[in-house]
């Protein structure tokens, strides 16, 4: 049995790309969440009036990868103190979060975010944590990008 989990760390590519590598996660998809409307397009989120963040959703397998061990490595792959934001991309469609799909991954992130506050950001963290919501599948132009585009994921490292 595979669980989901399911993050926003800027413009989806790169968030995508980069879990996408971890093992033990055995599908990727991107969409967008956390909005007022039904099947946002791209073009709707871009503009930044539809209130959807851009997101990656992950299958994983437990029994290889813990719900832990995704959450810090979505801290390492963005910018938590940047606000509406991850580097050049502006606007609320590119806040960070995680879209917990229980309690016991709310507990998790949480966790997460208070430990690196206190060792390594200095309570700056803007990173939200809040209850998935519909996951609106992204247009297959948006699928696997960093795939399709090798190279072109966006300006997040790791
Ligand atoms: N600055 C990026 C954003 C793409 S992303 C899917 C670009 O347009 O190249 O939001």
């Amino acid at each position: 049995m595979t669980e989901k989990a399911t993050f926003a760390a800027g413009c989806f590519w790169g968030v995508e790309f980069k879990l996408g590598k971890v093992p033990g996660v055995t599908a990727t998809a991107v969409g967008y969440m956390g909005g007022e409307t039904d099947q946002p397009t791209y073009q709707d989120v871009c503009n930044d009036d539809t209130g959807h963040a851009e997101v990656a959703q992950v299958e994983f397998d437990p029994d290889q990868v813990s719900f832990e061990i995704l959450v810090r490595k979505f801290f390492e792959i963005h910018n938590p103190t940047q606000l509406n934001r991850q580097g050049p991309d502006v606007g609320s469609q590119y806040r960070t979060g995680v879209f917990y799909h229980s309690l016991e991954q709310k507990a998790v992130a949480e966790r997460v975010k208070a430990e690196l506050n206190a060792s390594k950001f200095n309570g700056r963290i803007v990173t939200g944590i809040v209850q998935a919501t519909t996951f609106w599948l992204a247009e297959e132009y948006h699928q696997k990008y960093g795939h399709k585009h090798p190279g072109h994921h966006c300006t997040l490292e790791a």
